[in-house]
């Protein structure tokens, strides 16, 4: 049973095509945390520059076929790691595996993801509302698994202007997002201080995508 003790979680709201999965990847949870320390060593977290010259508060990195990268001259999926000039580490068989069955449990049993966004969060991080909108088809999902400090998602719709809804992420909760809800605009609200038992002061978040 989920204790509620946050007065904006109302999951009902969500968009349309965006399901949330509450502590689906807890049975995933130690597995995952060996195979990311191991992915983060191979692709260590860096802050990327934003097309507009800026440096992302959030740091991150990749695993997986192909990487999300932001430079001064715009996004791209790269096959290999800007940093070493050597491919992303593979995507561990844990995290293929949550994230085929959450994608399964979702409505996407089709899914096969050959992209892991890895964000690195610390107290005081956020991320700024946008679309995902550098992968080259739209009918594919995206999952998301957060681990470590909780943070508060924003969900709005397919216009900048539209109201965002509050939707609370803790450590092992999944959100799939497809079909309507897939190009809807979202971001991460400042990371609140705290102290996570495993990952620290830290909030980590995974983004299975298709890329190509
Ligand atoms: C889209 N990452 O890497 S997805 C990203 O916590 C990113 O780091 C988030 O946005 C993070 O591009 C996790 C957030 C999200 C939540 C709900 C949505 C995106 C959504 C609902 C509909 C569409
Ligand atoms: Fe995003």
């Amino acid at each position: 049973m989920q204790t509620e003790l946050f007065p904006l979680d109302d999951t009902r709201l969500l968009p349309d095509g965006a399901e949330m999965l509450r502590a689906f990847g807890q049975p995933y949870l130690a597995d995952i945390k060996t195979a990311l320390d191991d992915v983060l060593v191979q692709a260590p977290t860096r802050h990327m520059i934003t097309p507009g010259g800026h440096k992302m508060s959030v740091a991150m990195t990749n695993c997986g076929d192909f990487g999300w990268v932001s430079g001064p001259s715009g996004y791209a999926y790269l096959d290999r790691d800007p940093l070493t000039g050597r491919h992303w580490p593979n995507m561990p068989e844990v995290f293929m595996a949550l994230a085929l069955d959450a994608a399964a449990r979702a409505g996407y049993p089709l899914f096969t993801p050959d992209a892991c966004l890895i964000n690195l969060y610390v107290p005081g991080t956020r991320l700024s509302l946008h679309q995902d909108k550098n992968e080259r088809d739209f009918d594919h999902p995206i999952v998301s698994v957060s681990l470590g400090l909780p943070a508060t998602f924003e969900i709005g719709g397919l216009k900048r202007s539209d109201p965002v809804q509050l939707v609370p992420m803790r450590h092992g909760d999944v959100l799939v997002w497809g079909g309507p809800s897939r190009l809807a605009f979202h971001g991460v609200r400042t990371i609140r201080k705290g102290i996570h038992p495993e990952y620290g002061a830290q909030r980590l978040n995974l983004t299975f995508r298709r890329s190509q």
